[in-house]
C-alpha cells in the first residue's frame, strides 16, 4: 500500500504552471495574469472610504477631508460600504434558499424532483406546526415550501428558525433588536438605510450588518440547506476523490459549478442514464464523469461521491486541462474569464440561470419544470463535444487525493453517537461530543470556512491552519471552498489522522472518520449554526462560552461577509485572514473587532499573518476552556 502523503501547495503550483504553459500557447488569459494587472489597488478602495452612493461624488476620505460633500465621515463612509456588502451577501444566499423552496413547492411523485428525506421534511413540519397526520407527502411539502417562502415576505415576526437557537442566544438576539425579520425586509432594510441621507451611525450600521446576517444564516441559508436535503437526501459520509487529478482522458468529462444543487442533482442522474453512457461511448469515449467545482461539488460530493475537481481559484484549471467537455454553471462565484478561456479550448461554457447571464456561454434556461429534459440536452451536448477535443492541448496533472465527506449534522452526530450508544434515534444528541471536548481529548473545534482570494496562496492558509490545528487537538468543521482546499490536501482521508495530536487521533480511530470533517456548501454553514446550538443545549453552556471559533482565512465574497456576520451574531468569535475593507475607520473597525462583543459575547479578529492566526485561534479556544473550567 502506498503512504499516505499530503498534497503540497508547491506540487499544486508546479502542474497550475504546466497548464498556465499551455493556456499561452492558445492565447488564453489567466486570473494569475489579471491580478497582476490590477496591483497595487485602490487605497481608497480598500480601506472602505471611497463614497459611490449618490451622484454628488464620487467622495474619497483624506485627512485634508475627513468628511464627504454630505457631510458623512469615514465610521459612516466604512459603515454603510460594509452593510451594502453584507446584503448583498445575505440576498445572494437567501436567493439560492428561495429557488430550493420554489423547487420543493414544485416537487411532486412522478416529476422531476422529488422528496428523498420524508422524515427530515415531517421533523421541519412538526416544528413549524404544520399538520403531517394521514396527509399525503407532497401536501406536507407543499405547505412546507410555501410557508417558508413567507420567510421572505410575511408582514410580521421574526425568522422560524430562531427558535432553534438556546434561549440565552434569542434572548440576546431580541434584547440587542438584531433578531432579524423576514429576509427581504433586512436586504431592503439595509439598502435603506444605507442610502444618501439616512444612517451614518457607525453602531446602527453593525447593528443592521449583523442583522443582515442573521437573516440568511438563521433564514435564506438554514432553508436552503433543509430543504435541499428533504429534496436530495442528507448527506450522510461517502468516499470520493479530490483534486484536478478526478478529470478523465479516456472519458466525457463534464464539470458542475456554482452553487444550486437542483441543476447538478439532474445532471448527474442523466450522466448515469444507460442512452446517455451509450451514446458516450459512440462518440468513441469510456463513459461520462462529472466532476465539481465550488459548493456544487459539495453539494454533489457529499450526497453522491462525486469528485471534486477544485475550488474557486481552480476553476480556469479545469478548462486548461484541454479535457473539459462542458462546464455547467448555475449561480454564484463563476469568474465571467471562463467564457472567453473556453473559446481556445473545445470546451462548452454552459449557463443556465437568468441570474448569471454571460457573454461566450451557450445559455440553456434550466427551471424545476424543464429541468429533466434540458438537463439530458446538456449532457448530450457535452458528449457530441467529445469529438473536438484537441489532443495536442489536454494534460490532466497527476494529482487526486481520497477523500471521506458528507457530514450534515445529523452525520456527525450519528458518528459520534454510535461510539458509545448502539441505538441513535433520527435526531440523536452530542453529548458524546461534549464529553471528548469536556475531558479534553478534543480541545476544542474551529468551523473553517469561504473562499479562495489572491490575496493569499491559493489554499495556503487554509491548509496550514488546518495541519496545525489537528496537531492541536482540535477537529475541524468545515465548508465551501475551505472543504475543497482540505479534500485536496489529503486532508479529509481518514489516514490524516496520523497528522493528529494523540486525543484527536484517537476519537478518528474510534469513529473512523477524518479529523477534517466536510459539512457542505456555503449555505450549509447554517449546518454549523445547529451543531453550535445543539451543542449549547446539551451542554448547558452558552454558545459564546463553547471553546468553538469561525476562520475564514481566504475569504473574498459579500457572501462570505454575511456569513461571518451571523456566525459572529450567533456567539462565535471568528477569525479573518484577509482585511476587510474597514481598515479607513479605526471607529468602524474597532466595533467589528471589539465593540460587538458587548452585544453578542463575540467579534471578529483579523491577522493577516497565517502562523499567528493559527496561535491566535489556539489561544482563544483554550482561554474559553480555562473559563469554563475544562
Ligand atoms: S463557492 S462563496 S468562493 S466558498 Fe461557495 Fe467558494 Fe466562497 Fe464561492
Amino acid at each position: 500500500m502506498e503512504e499516505f502523503k499530503l498534497t503540497t501547495r508547491d506540487e499544486m503550483e508546479a502542474e497550475t504552471d504546466k497548464l498556465l504553459e499551455i493556456g499561452r500557447k492558445v492565447g488564453a488569459d489567466s486570473w494569475q495574469q489579471r491580478v497582476k494587472n490590477q496591483t497595487p489597488h485602490c487605497r481608497f478602495g480598500e480601506e472602505g472610504i471611497c463614497c459611490r452612493i449618490c451622484q454628488m461624488g464620487p467622495c474619497r476620505i483624506t485627512p485634508k477631508s475627513p468628511r464627504g460633500i454630505c457631510g458623512c465621515d469615514a465610521a459612516g463612509i466604512v459603515g454603510r460600504n460594509y452593510l451594502r456588502f453584507t446584503a448583498g451577501g445575505a440576498a445572494t444566499h437567501s436567493d439560492h434558499g428561495r429557488s430550493i423552496c420554489h423547487t420543493l413547492y414544485l416537487a411532486k411523485e412522478d416529476g422531476n424532483y422529488k422528496v428523498k428525506d420524508p422524515e427530515k421534511l415531517k421533523r421541519i413540519a412538526k416544528e413549524w406546526d404544520i399538520e403531517t397526520e394521514g396527509r399525503d407527502i407532497y401536501d406536507v411539502a407543499h405547505e412546507v415550501a410555501e410557508t417558508g417562502l413567507m420567510e421572505y415576505g410575511k408582514p410580521f415576526g421574526t425568522q422560524r428558525f430562531l427558535k432553534r437557537a438556546p434561549k440565552h442566544t434569542q434572548e440576546i438576539w431580541e434584547k440587542e433588536e438584531i433578531a432579524p425579520r423576514v429576509i427581504d425586509r433586512e436586504v431592503s432594510c439595509s439598502m435603506h438605510m444605507t442610502h444618501m441621507g439616512c444612517s451614518s451611525d457607525p453602531e446602527a450600521l453593525a447593528r443592521q450588518s449583523l442583522r443582515a446576517g442573521l437573516s440568511d444564516g438563521w433564514g435564506g441559508s438554514m432553508m436552503g440547506t433543509e430543504f435541499s436535503d428533504v429534496l436530495f437526501g442528507t448527506p450522510m459520509p461517502v468516499d470520493t476523490e479530490a483534486n484536478l487529478g478526478v478529470m478523465q482522458e479516456d472519458m466525457v468529462n463534464i464539470i458542475v459549478h456554482g452553487h444550486d444543487p437542483s441543476l447538478s442533482e439532474m445532471i448527474v442522474e442523466y450522466a448515469e442514464n444507460p442512452e446517455m453512457i451509450a451514446l458516450a461511448k459512440s462518440y468513441g469515449a469510456k463513459g461520462i464523469n462529472v466532476a465539481g467545482v465550488c459548493c456544487t461539488s459539495n453539494e454533489v460530493a457529499m450526497r453522491h461521491g462525486i469528485p471534486m475537481a477544485g475550488n474557486f481559484l481552480s476553476q480556469e484549471n479545469v478548462v486548461l486541462t484541454g479535457a473539459c467537455e462542458a462546464i455547467v454553471v448555475d449561480v454564484q462565484c463563476i469568474f465571467p474569464a471562463l467564457g472567453p478561456l473556453s473559446k481556445c479550448f473545445h470546451t462548452k461554457f454552459i449557463t443556465t440561470s437568468e441570474i448569471a447571464r454571460m457573454p461566450d456561454s451557450d445559455f440553456i434556461h434550466f427551471d424545476a419544470e424543464n429541468a429533466g429534459e434540458n438537463a439530458k440536452k446538456i449532457v448530450k451536448m457535452a458528449i457530441e463535444n467529445f469529438q473536438n477535443r484537441k489532443k495536442d492541448l489536454v494534460y490532466i496533472p497527476k494529482l487526486k487525493q481520497k477523500a471521506t465527506v458528507g457530514y450534515s449534522y445529523e452525520a456527525i452526530v450519528k458518528t459520534l453517537d454510535t461510539v458509545t450508544n448502539s441505538h441513535v434515534d433520527e435526531t440523536g444528541t452530542t453529548k458524546p461530543l461534549n464529553e471528548c471536548v469536556k475531558s479534553g481529548i478534543i480541545r476544542g473545534a474551529v468551523a473553517m470556512v469561504g473562499c479562495n482570494n489572491p490575496k493569499v496562496r491559493h489554499d495556503y492558509a487554509h491548509v496550514e491552519l488546518m495541519k496545525k490545528l489537528i496537531q492541536n487537538d482540535i477537529v475541524l468543521v468545515v465548508s465551501g471552498c475551505a472543504a475543497q482546499a482540505a479534500a485536496k490536501a489529503g486532508l479529509m482521508s481518514k489516514e490524516a489522522k496520523n497528522l493528529c495530536g494523540d486525543g484527536l487521533k484517537r476519537v478518528c480511530e474510534l469513529c473512523d472518520m477524518p479529523p477534517v470533517l466536510h459539512m457542505g456548501s456555503c449555505v450549509d454553514i447554517s449546518r454549523m449554526m445547529v451543531l453550535v446550538a445543539n451543542l449549547a443545549k446539551d451542554s448547558g453552556w452558552n454558545i459564546d462560552e463553547l471553546p468553538v471559533v469561525g476562520c475564514a482565512p481566504e475569504w473574498m465574497s459579500e457572501k462570505a461577509i454575511s456569513i461571518g456576520n451571523y456566525v459572529v451574531a450567533t456567539g462565535l468569535t471568528t477569525f479573518l485572514g484577509v482585511y476587510p475593507q474597514t481598515k479607513g475607520s479605526e471607529v468602524f473597525d474597532g466595533l467589528l473587532q471589539g465593540g460587538i462583543k458587548d452585544w453578542v459575547g463575540a467579534c471578529f479578529h483579523v491577522v493577516e499573518d497565517i502562523d499567528k492566526l493559527g496561535d491566535a485561534m489556539i489561544e482563544e479556544i483554550e482561554r474559553k476552556r480555562e473559563h469554563l473550567h475544562i
